[in-house]
């Protein structure tokens, strides 16, 4: 019987206890401290200099297939160039891309102009650098386009979610981007900025997660998965349409796979198909995201792409009291296609704790949180990021980077085998 694996993720709270029936809980408990916010004038927030300077710079990837990038930034005295200056490394032949600027107000704050600009037609495999601020200030990023798509192109992905702005998430990040093997492409499985934690949503927030996030997604792709801290939804300050701010500043390229909305989409990149799927949109049967998935779970060729990835917010396995069972409803929509259509694994966020689970199909009891129920297979408080590392078409390895006391430690790791090319029985 084909099984996926699970695996939440994160970053807060919590005491899991330590008595053990089925899997591994990690005696590691971070020490039992509030995470706090950055201040504003912390250094991780700084403007970059000069007039009209682009600031919170990300990209993301632009199509189905990893040939076209999506350049983000903001600039905040003036709107400026919209256009973005490529070229490659080993090119002396500059190009240009136009895109589209925006602006939104939320409450009684009003953004910079935020600009999104796709170039498109790129080569795989090759190092391009990039400018923005063309009129102005102009800076400069770099990064590197995906192999090709095939069955046994090698591909390393970082995994993470929650990341918010506190000296934690500072730690996270640090310990990502530091580590020179870190992945190649970052999964981040959705809660970017916490915004909606200050007084009006405070929107600031906002600009400096992003000014915050630059260092590691100017330079490769973050693919974005909503959470529900990007709702931003406030009706008693009269914002009725929920993830305004989010749907204005990242942009996904959810059309290249027939999706209708920007919360749920699909995209190859290497040897993976990756689907992200909105923990916060309808998935009820007849809604627009079920019929897409529905499309799509039967199009996804694993001769082509042999590892199928799923990105979520909220768990559909999690045997921590914090936040039980909210992916509940999703689980029962969605888990007997995942099996069917032998998903390899599944990333979540939400929980701020770190819990790997083993597979489908379980018996998920009501309150049942202690002992440790027999689908979860190790289980941590910890903070960190998580890296898989697809090595051909049969075997992947994970692993786990828990923060701890300022270093980065692998507490959990585990080679994973494609269920499809190598199946194995795991219903023991
Ligand atoms: C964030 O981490 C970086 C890299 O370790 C460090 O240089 C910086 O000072 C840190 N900033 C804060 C506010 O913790
Ligand atoms: C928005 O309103 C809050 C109080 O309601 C105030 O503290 C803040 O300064 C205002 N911000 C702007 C940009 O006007
Ligand atoms: C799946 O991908 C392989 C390799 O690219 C290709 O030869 C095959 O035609 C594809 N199958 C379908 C049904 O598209
Ligand atoms: C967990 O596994 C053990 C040993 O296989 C079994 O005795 C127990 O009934 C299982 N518990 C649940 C809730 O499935
Ligand atoms: C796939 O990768 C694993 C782990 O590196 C290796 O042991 C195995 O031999 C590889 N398979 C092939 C066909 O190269
Ligand atoms: C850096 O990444 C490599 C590969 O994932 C890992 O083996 C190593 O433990 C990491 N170093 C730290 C300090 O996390
Ligand atoms: C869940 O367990 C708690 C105690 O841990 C108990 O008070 C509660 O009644 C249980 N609920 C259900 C539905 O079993
Ligand atoms: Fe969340």
């Amino acid at each position: 019987m084909g099984r996926f694996q699970g695996l939440l993720l994160l970053a807060l709270v919590l005491n899991l206890v330590f008595v053990c029936n089925g899997g591994t809980t990690s005696i590691f408990v971070r020490k039992d401290e509030k995470s706090v916010d950055m201040p504003l004038d912390s250094d991780v927030f700084h403007l970059p200099s000069g007039y009209n300077a682009p600031q919170q710079v990300h990209i993301t990837q632009g199509d189905l297939v990893g040939r076209a990038v999506i350049v983000s930034w903001v600039t905040e005295d003036e709107s400026g160039s919209n256009a973005v200056r490529y070229w490659s490394e080993n090119s002396k032949h500059k190009k240009l891309a136009k895109g589209k600027t925006v602006t939104y107000r939320y409450f009684n704050y009003t953004s910079g102009f935020i600009h999104h600009t796709t170039i498109k037609n790129l080569k795989y495999n090759t190092k391009y650098y990039y400018e923005v601020g063309l009129e102005h200030t102009t800076r400069q990023f770099w990064f590197t386009t995906p192999p090709e798509i095939g069955p046994d192109v090698p591909y390393t992905f970082g995994v993470m979610g929650d990341l918010g702005q506190t000296f934690d998430s500072n730690r996270t990040l640090s310990h990502y981007h530091l580590n020179s093997t870190h992945g190649q492409t970052m999964l981040f499985v959705g809660d970017l900025s916490y915004a909606d934690d200050y007084p009006d949503h405070d929107n600031v927030r906002w600009d400096t997660w992003g000014r915050f996030a630059e260092r590691s997604a100017a330079y490769q792709p973050w693919i974005w998965t909503v959470g529900n801290h990007e709702l931003d939804f406030a009706p008693e300050i009269g914002e009725n349409k929920p993830f305004k701010p989010f749907s204005h500043r990242y942009r996904t390229p959810y059309k290249a796979s027939q999706s209708t909305s920007p919360f749920w989409y699909s995209i190859k990149r290497a040897s993976a198909h990756i689907i992200v799927l909105a923990s916060y949109s309808a998935y009820g049967k007849y809604t627009p995201q079920y019929q897409w998935l529905e499309e799509e779970l039967p199009k996804v060729n694993r001769t082509e792409t042999p590892w199928l990835i799923v990105l979520m917010h909220s768990p559909w396995y999690n045997s921590n009291s914090y936040h039980y069972m909210e992916g509940e409803t999703m689980r029962v929509m969605f888990e007997s296609w995942f099996v069917k259509y032998k998903v390899d694994v599944v990333f979540a966020g939400h929980v701020h704790a770190y819990e790997r689970s083993v597979s489908a199909n379980i018996l998920y009891l009501v309150n049942y949180t202690e002992p440790q129920p027999n689908y979860s297979a190790f289980r941590e408080a910890s903070f960190g990021h998580a890296i898989f590392d697809i090595k051909n078409r049969t075997h992947a390895y994970y692993s786990w980077h828990r923060n701890q006391d300022g270093d980065a430690v692998k507490s959990d790791s585990l080679w994973f085998f494609n269920r499809v090319w190598k199946p194995v029985d795991d219903s023991t």
